[in-house]
């Protein structure tokens, strides 16, 4: 009866306006004559749910099925963006051939819905693009980490692995930004405001976690080796939202997890009877507040019990649900890690290593050391930060009230390592203070989590080859000599082409498919046959098609910052056409140096202005300076002041540089407000030029780089993070490249501290019209900070060191940009054609390969 009854999908565009007509009857409640544009969009979404869902029933039967060792990402941040279009970009279909009819269109083989389901809603009478505009961003991540998870679970559905993401569902996430007086202020973002479609309620699954209390061992004091009874003080219950993460061109649908609390329906009576019900309502009423909001730091540790609470929480219902999985296919202990990966997103989720050495001591009773065994087989650690102030630290006060169980095994996991380093280097006390997990300071004893993440781990990965390098030689160099140097690896990061190629910029990809006949987007799943597009690079007809697309992204990115400039274009229409996009979005840090950019454009401006009051003509400052628009966007954690004047100066550069009428438009200033995915995936496909100028060391890998690239812009940048193999594959000669080496920067630290050289010339009259308040008339001192950190503060971020050589390097990105159209779209066509490395899916498949020994389970 079942078979008989089978749900079906839609398949032809006819099926969809049946499907979609009544999810606005039965789902939404309403008719045809009351469906707005978000109606619409979430009728589309669920007619979309639908087949996705159909597929995700099918994935996860086949997957208990075959029973494949399963891999796990936890992370705690998953920055999704928008699901619609990328669903209809990755959705299948159960028909494969077009129906040359009007009304029931099919897909062809290798195509998307997107153009079925377009055409279907302008029947309706609504355009897609509107329809899509109404979905809020899934903005539950900061940046490159969240937005790194996202992409991953892309690409491990698109490689049919057996993957589940695990998160939480917070009810915030990343604050929204307004610029208010050119100052960063935050509103809350409250994205669940209008039911999401997206999400899959498991309210029938329950698990408690507990917080607080303390461990009992019964009478005769037995050893914290043995199983302990943890008495937990308060519990709250963690209930599953799943999401469908559809895999592109295969019927793969995995399963993003993400866990909401809830309170318990225990009762507390003693409360109760002392006539106390409104204050034991409002305690389990807090138990909501554990999955509230993300916190929006980036790079920065904070130390807020919450944060703790929120990271246990995730782990142990994430280990819950996962060994309760395990136990179904009754398995001895032994064969956990030959069923199961565990990748740890950052150090985040190190308390799952603890948990799950707890559930196999304590409640499965396995013998201490069989269990931690088993459990740093099952585990491995990605770092992405050698940032001093963002390397987790709990203090034991803290740690050992929240969770008095945990930190006992803490003390045991750590007490063996440190055993077996006595055995391998004897009487090195020194080493010993080093390397354990305790860090005794001399205020609180703390828990350093990234060292408690590598002892539980097989393997340690950095995420670009020279941050992997770097960390086995700085932050985890003693590691090293204790493992040796096998456990210690490199992933290079990527990120998904379907969402950062065909979906923002479908243009390119349809001049790509083209042009390589690729007509099915197979190159979607194989970019190494973006090469073929060499050959055209310096095809004159090429080029211009090329061009074409650019200027089409840019047009489309003015309109964009137009509508966000209260209807007020920057930039002359006519003058789109020769002006430079120059962009620079991603988180503001001090480390990623959007202060130096803006320093740039300040020097750009003060120059321009010398040659016009020196008697230039106009035409000759164009020949020097060519035209020229500044993009910034990006966040500033709420409590980062630096950051935040950094925003505050480019606002201001900008009021003085947009309305100064000598300058014409030769050069603007644009903060973006309220940067994220959807507005990402606008802003990326405009560039001609990104900015990736950290200070040599500091960025990890950066992955936005990657993206600008994809989508045929040059770089400027550092020899940091991703740069170098994005530089090794593209050819130096299509990247602009300056700046001191990170080999260097401890040198010229150490110089900034003892010897105050002065700053060069040319920023120092940057520096100079800052403090002479040319930026802040009301305010002269506005900026001192800025200026101070550099002149003396030790300039830490080495600003000065890297300037004159930035400003160089800007002139010669001008010239080539604007005296040789030709050689810059040569560049941009051979970096496209040679950026496929950095799709993710190669990075999953080196994960699968090197780290998680996990196989694809392909659909028949
Ligand atoms: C505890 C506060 C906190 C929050 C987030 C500390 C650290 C983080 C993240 C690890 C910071 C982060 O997002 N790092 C970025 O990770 C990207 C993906 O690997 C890299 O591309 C970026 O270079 C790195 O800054």
């Amino acid at each position: 009866i079942w078979n008989k009854h089978k749900v079906q999908k839609f398949n032809t565009a006819d099926e969809f306006q049946e499907r979609f007509i009544s999810h606005v009857e039965w789902t939404l409640a309403r008719s045809l004559y009351n469906c707005d544009d978000l109606a619409a969009y979430q009728a589309t979404s669920q007619s979309v749910r639908d087949n996705l869902v159909i597929d995700w029933n099918k994935t996860q039967q086949r997957q208990t099925a075959r029973d494949p060792k399963r891999v796990y990402y936890l992370s705690l941040e998953f920055l999704m963006g928008r699901a619609l279009d990328n669903a209809l970009i990755n959705m299948r279909t159960d028909t494969d051939v077009r129906d040359v009819g009007d009304t029931d269109e099919t897909l062809t083989k290798g195509n998307t819905s997107r153009e079925m389901i377009k055409n279907a809603m302008n029947e309706l009478g609504f355009k897609l693009e509107d329809i899509l505009d109404e979905e809020p961003d899934a903005a539950l991540g900061n940046g490159g980490l969240g937005r790194l998870a996202a992409c991953f679970v892309d690409s491990m559905a698109t490689g049919n692995y057996p993957a589940w993401g695990y998160g939480l569902r917070y009810q915030y996430g990343i604050f929204a930004q307004k610029i208010i007086n050119g100052y960063q202020v935050e509103t809350p973002d409250y994205w669940l405001n209008f039911t999401n479609p997206w999400e899959i309620e498991r309210a029938e699954i329950q698990v408690p976690i507990n917080f607080y209390g303390y461990v009992d061992r019964g009478q005769n004091e037995k050893s914290t080796l043995e199983p302990s009874d943890w008495i937990g003080g308060e519990r709250v219950l963690a209930v599953p939202y799943d999401m469908p993460i559809p895999g592109f061109k295969t019927s793969t649908v995995n399963n993003l997890r993400l866990w909401s609390a809830k309170p318990t329906t225990e009762f507390d009576f003693k409360k109760f009877n002392n006539g106390d019900y409104k204050n034991s309502v409002e305690e389990q009423q807090r138990a909501e507040s554990i999955t509230a909001v993300l916190y929006p730091n980036d790079n920065f540790l904070q130390g807020k019990e919450l944060r703790l609470k929120q990271q246990y929480f995730w782990c142990a219902a994430s280990l819950h649900d996962i060994v309760r999985r395990f136990k179904k296919g009754k398995r001895a202990w032994s064969e956990f890690p030959d069923a199961i990966a565990i990748q740890i997103n950052d150090t985040h989720p190190t308390l799952a290593i603890v948990e799950l050495q707890r559930i196999l001591v304590d409640l499965e009773k396995l013998d201490w050391h069989e269990a931690w065994k088993i459990v740093t087989s099952t585990f491995a650690f990605t770092n992405h930060t050698v940032m001093q102030e963002a390397l987790e630290k709990w203090p034991i006060s803290l740690l050992g009230r929240l969770l008095p169980r945990h930190l006992e095994i803490i003390y045991d996991i750590n007490w063996f390592f440190l055993q077996d380093v006595e055995k391998k280097f004897p009487h090195d006390m020194d080493l010993l203070s080093r390397v354990s997990v305790i860090e005794e300071s001399s205020q609180e004893r703390q828990v350093r989590m990234a060292y408690l993440a590598i002892i539980g781990s097989h393997k340690v990965n950095g995420v670009a080859e020279l941050h992997s390098d770097l960390i086995k030689t700085t932050i985890f160099k003693d590691f090293v000599k204790i493992y040796g140097s096998n456990k210690f690896t490199n992933v290079t990061n990527g990120i998904t082409p379907r969402r950062w190629l065909k979906q923002a910029n479908p243009k390119l990809a349809q001049l790509i498919s083209e042009t390589i006949n690729d007509p099915e987007d197979n190159y979607l799943l194989d970019m190494s046959k973006l090469t073929q597009l060499s050959k055209y690079a310096e095809d004159e007809k090429f080029q211009k098609k090329w061009n074409d697309v650019k200027q089409f992204n840019k047009q489309r990115l003015a309109d964009l910052i137009k509508k966000l400039n209260n209807g007020v274009d920057i930039i002359e229409r006519d003058h789109i056409r020769n002006t430079l996009f120059d962009i620079q979005v991603k988180r503001i840090h001090e480390y990623k140096r959007q202060q130096m950019n803006i320093f740039g454009v300040i020097h750009r401006y003060l120059t321009m202005k010398e040659l016009l009051q020196s008697g230039a003509s106009i035409e000759e400052v164009v020949k020097k300076y060519p035209r020229k628009v500044s993009i910034f966007g990006g966040k500033s954690a709420p409590g980062y002041y630096m950051a935040k004047l950094i925003i505050k100066l480019i606002n201001s550069v900008a009021d003085v540089v947009n309305n100064d009428k000598e300058i014409q438009d030769l050069l603007k200033v644009y903060f973006i407000p309220d940067y994220n995915v959807s507005k990402a995936e606008i802003i990326t496909p405009a560039s001609d030029l990104s900015e990736h100028i950290s200070t040599a060391g500091t960025e990890a890998s950066g992955t936005s780089n990657m993206k600008f690239v994809m989508n045929g812009g040059l770089i400027i940048g550092t020899v940091d993070g991703a740069n170098v193999e994005i530089t090794r594959e593209i050819g130096e000669d299509n990247i602009f490249l300056f700046g001191n080496l990170a080999e260097n920067v401890d040198e010229l630290r150490y110089k900034h501290q003892f010897h105050n050289e002065g700053v060069p010339a040319s920023l120092a009259k940057v520096l100079d019209a800052m403090q002479n308040g040319a930026f802040s008339p009301q305010n002269h001192s506005e900026f001192m900070p800025l200026i101070d950190s550099i002149k003396s503060h030790g300039d830490y971020y080495l600003v000065s060191d890297d300037f004159e050589a930035y400003i160089s390097t800007q002139e010669l990105v001008d010239q080539v940009y604007h005296k040789d159209k030709k050689e810059w779209l040569k560049k941009s066509i051979l970096s496209v054609a040679n950026i496929g490395f950095f799709s993710s899916d190669r990075c999953i498949e080196e994960y699968a390969d090197t780290i998680w020994n996990a196989e694809p389970v392909k659909p028949e």
